[in-house]
């Protein structure tokens, strides 16, 4: 086992048997005229976080820890996307319209990429998910499962919205989760601090929560 220091206890992992989640940090939420732009949002927030989640994806590369990224999207007929969810907000285009970067958060679209600062590699697992966590209507249930994986980290962004829906379906599947404070980001910094701290709220209700540099000591 590696133990990090995090809050609100040390969060003990047995690495093989550890996988790094990466969430949506794809072009639509993360780039100018996406679909965070479009909800009214400053995407320069989240670009800061980039270097972060870079050398975290190095760390478990370098260790050969399972890579898994998600971006979120829909079919291009949008068969798998509510209407309540296009109707969503005052956004200046929605889902499924055309904007600088294709169809908004349609698979396959050049917004719906992941962004090339961190590009998946091969054999890393991408996850397709129409909804806010990733569990829902997809196969990481499965893919971990087969994996044999027990424990979670988590990246990415928006960290009261995609972020944390996954980390709780995570958590009420059983999986023992981490969350790297600094390698996730939202439009809203007082949401984050909020999501940060409930997390860890109840003796860790949904997780544990810790800065990079402790992950990286520890793994060290
Ligand atoms: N709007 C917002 O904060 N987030 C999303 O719509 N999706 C994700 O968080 N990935």
């Amino acid at each position: 086992m590696i133990t990090v220091d995090a809050k609100p206890f040390p969060y003990a992992f047995p690495p093989e048997k550890t996988a790094l989640i990466v969430i949506d940090m794809q072009r639509d939420f993360v780039e100018p005229g996406g679909f965070g732009e479009s909800l009214g949002n400053d995407v320069s927030l989240l670009r800061a976080i980039i270097p972060t989640v870079a050398s975290l994806i190095g760390l478990f590369r370098t260790k050969g820890w399972p890579v898994i990224h998600t971006r979120e999207g829909h079919e291009a007929d949008l068969s798998d996307c509510p209407p309540s969810k296009i109707r969503r907000g005052a956004p200046s285009m929605r889902i499924g319209d055309v904007g600088p970067m294709g169809r908004i958060m349609v698979r396959g679209e050049p917004g719906n990429a992941i962004i090339p600062e961190l590009q998946p590699v091969d054999g890393e697992i991408v996850i397709d998910k129409p909804g806010k966590g990733a569990f829902y209507a997809t196969s990481l249930g499965d893919d971990l499962a087969r994996l044999g994986i027990t424990h979670l980290v988590f990246a990415g962004v928006t960290t009261e919205v995609c972020v944390q829906t996954t980390m709780r379906e995570a958590n009420d599947r059983g999986f023992d989760c981490l969350l790297i404070e600094d390698a996730t980001e939202s439009y809203f910094p007082h949401y984050k601090a909020a999501t940060v701290s409930m997390i860890a709220a109840q003796g860790g209700i949904v997780g544990c929560v810790t800065p990079f540099t402790s992950l990286e000591a520890a793994a060290a």
